[in-house]
C-alpha cells in the first residue's frame, strides 16, 4: 500500500458540488482506500486572472495502484466529469484532479512529473495538504511546514468541512 495526496480544483459548473463528488469518486477507486479529506476552500484564480474562483481540496488515499494506473483513474473521473480540452493554458474547467505525492517516489516520466509541479508555491495545494498532513515532509526533504509559513496565503477561505470519511 502506498500513501498518496490527490489535489482538487474546479471553478465551472457548481464548482463546490464538482469537488464534493470527485471525493465521492475518489473513495470508490479500485484497490484504494480514502483516509481523510480536508476542508473545501475557495481561492482566487492563480495563472490566468479571467476566470471564475475555484474551490480546491485534497485528499490522503491508500492504493496498490500503481502511479500511472492512478492517473489513468483520475483522468477517467475528470472526463466524467465534464473537463473537456481547451486550446487556452490553464482555463477554466469543471474538474481538475492532480497526483501530488506518491509515497515519497520521485517520478519523472512523461505523462507524469511527482512531487506535482508548482505544489510548493501554491497556497491551493498547501494549506489543505497541511490540514490533513501537517507533519509531512517532501521526497526532496523539505518539511511542508516550512513551505507554508513562506507562502503568501491570499484570499484562500475555508467554505464547507470535509467529506465525512465515515468508520475505518
Ligand atoms: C501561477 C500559474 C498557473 C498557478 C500559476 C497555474 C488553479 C497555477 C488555479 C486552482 C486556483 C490554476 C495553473 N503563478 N488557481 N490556477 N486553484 N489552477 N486558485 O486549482 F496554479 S492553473
Ligand atoms: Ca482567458
Ligand atoms: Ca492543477
Ligand atoms: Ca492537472
Amino acid at each position: 500500500m502506498t500513501e498518496v495526496f490527490v489535489a482538487i480544483g474546479s471553478n465551472l459548473a457548481d464548482p463546490l458540488g464538482q469537488a464534493r463528488r470527485a471525493v465521492v469518486a475518489l473513495a470508490a477507486l479500485p484497490e484504494s482506500r480514502l483516509q481523510q479529506a480536508s476542508s473545501f476552500y475557495s481561492s482566487r484564480p492563480m495563472g490566468p486572472a479571467d476566470q471564475p474562483d475555484y474551490v480546491n481540496a485534497v485528499v490522503r488515499l491508500n492504493t496498490r495502484l500503481g502511479p500511472l494506473a492512478l492517473l489513468d483513474q483520475l483522468q477517467k473521473i475528470e472526463l466524467e466529469q465534464g473537463r473537456v480540452r481547451k486550446d487556452e493554458r490553464w482555463g477554466p474547467r469543471t474538474l481538475d484532479l492532480d497526483l501530488l505525492l506518491y509515497g515519497d517516489r520521485i517520478i519523472r516520466h512523461e505523462r507524469l512529473v511527482v512531487p506535482h509541479y508548482g505544489m510548493k508555491e501554491r497556497a491551493f495545494v498547501l494549506l489543505p495538504l497541511a490540514e490533513i498532513a501537517p507533519a509531512l515532509v517532501l521526497p526532496c526533504g523539505t518539511p511542508l511546514a516550512q513551505l507554508v509559513a513562506r507562502c503568501p496565503h491570499n484570499d484562500l477561505a475555508i467554505i464547507a468541512p470535509g467529506a465525512d470519511i465515515g468508520e475505518p
